[in-house]
């Protein structure tokens, strides 16, 4: 009904949402950080609830009117404690970016030391690098991965935090394949005094339903987005210990955000509520299945994984072996049908713009409702482009094929009306 409104209102924009629709039925979604979102959490990021400005926090508004906004904004906040069983939680910040930047600006002054994951290792922008704010209001140190296993050595963690003295470390990355152990973060937080900030962006999803380890015992504060794993709208949140609900609340408004986006925190709330449906643990568990079963086609292919396999729901190709980039194979995969992102390897001899490995991840094609056997067939499709795509268009062209046959044996917004 709304949609049909855009199309009357604005064909030529009703039109690139048909084209994308279609694109997004019709291809193999791999990139870890996106899923489909649900019917119901599309409903409320597209309603009325955009309509209102809201400033403050419930019962504390800047702006009349807010009755409902108190009730929606309070229902999400009591949702995300209890899925992950914490003392308080901001539903407001905008992006995973935001949560972060509204994290620092809680804990820390400018100047102030952080150590974080690097990027080129894994880690996220927000957590120090020098061409984001987190690297140039804050001194940034990084931890890496172990060249030889490419798993965190808390060892080495350790030294370089007994060597950098951070006043915060932040634990959490968005290309890593393995299991952090939160609870030895802790321990080396406070062998130097720092604070832990768990950024469980990519894993929150895993942590919900129990299958990745939780930090909420052990950090300080642990920040998410909302869309990923834990399939919500664009967006994110803060979770924290009671004695720093003020501080946090301070940090996100009127810290670095001003109104908050009432139409997502109301879609995060249905998020929320929907993880705590039945379904939503087995979802996770398959996740985390369907990724394994892709790795091991690839690594039966002959292709090489960081670490040799996962544990969560995505996995690094390392593609040097292959003598192609990890753009030119997303690009190849992409003209299939297959949608991955490049991304950078640890110690990778390429810039990021090209990069030698791809990363892909099961949470969308999980949702669509693929198990194993469809992931290994994905696994060997990968494989068969990469492998045989550049010499032979023919190739590309079969495996186009056989992606389309799959998305359409599990459709997806079969019945969403534009
Ligand atoms: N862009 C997200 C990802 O793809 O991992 C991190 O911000």
């Amino acid at each position: 009904m709304i949609n049909r409104t855009l199309a009357q209102a604005d064909p030529e924009m009703a039109q690139i949402l048909v084209a994308e629709l279609k694109r997004q039925q019709e291809t193999l979604m791999l990139i870890p950080s996106e899923n489909y979102a649900s019917r119901a959490v599309m409903s409320a990021t597209g309603s009325v609830f955009t309509n209102k400005y809201a400033e403050g926090y419930p019962g504390a508004r800047y702006y009349h009117g807010c009755r409902f906004y108190d009730e929606l904004e309070r229902l999400a906040i009591e949702r995300a404690k209890k899925l992950f069983g914490a003392e308080h939680a901001n539903v407001q910040p905008h992006t995973g970016t935001a949560a972060n930047m509204a994290a620092y600006h809680a804990l820390l002054q400018p100047g102030d030391r952080i150590l974080g994951m690097s990027v080129a290792h894994g880690g996220h922008l927000t957590h120090g690098a020098p061409v984001n704010f987190s690297g140039q209001i804050y001194h940034a140190f990084f931890y890496t991965v172990d060249r030889e296993t490419g798993r965190l050595d808390y060892d080495e963690i350790l030294q370089i935090a007994l060597d950098c003295r951070p006043k915060l470390i932040v634990a959490g990355a968005s290309a890593y394949p393995r299991l952090i152990d939160f609870e030895r973060f802790r321990e080396i937080a406070d062998e130097v005094g720092a604070y832990l900030v768990a950024d469980i962006a990519h894993i929150a999803g895993l942590v919900a339903a129990g299958y990745h380890p939780d930090p909420v015992p052990y950090a300080d504060v642990v920040t998410s987005t909302t869309h990923k794993t834990l399939r919500g709208p664009r967006g994110a949140l803060i979770l924290c210990k009671a004695q720093y609900a003020e501080a946090i609340d301070r940090a996100v408004f009127p810290g670095v955000q001003a109104g908050p986006l009432m139409h997502v925190i109301a879609a995060k709330a249905v998020a929320l509520h929907e993880a705590q449906q039945f379904g939503f643990r087995e979802y996770q568990r398959q996740i985390i299945l369907n990724s394994q079963a892709m790795a091991e086609a690839l690594l039966e292919n002959d292709f090489d994984l960081v670490t040799g396999g996962t544990d969560n729901h995505l996995m690094l190709v390392d593609l040097r072996r292959k003598n192609i980039s990890g753009r030119e194979a997303a690009d190849l995969l992409e003209a299939a049908g297959i949608v991955v992102n490049k991304n950078l390897i640890p110690w990778d001899p390429l810039p990021p713009r090209e990069t030698s490995g791809i990363r892909p991840g099961s949470p969308a094609i999980t949702t669509r409702g693929m198990k194993e056997e469809e992931a290994r067939l994905i696994g060997k499709l990968i494989a068969r482009v990469i492998n045989d795509g550049r010499k032979d268009p023919r190739v590309i062209e079969e495996v186009h094929k056989q992606v389309l046959e799959l998305c359409r044996a599990f459709p997806i917004y079969a019945d969403l009306e534009i």
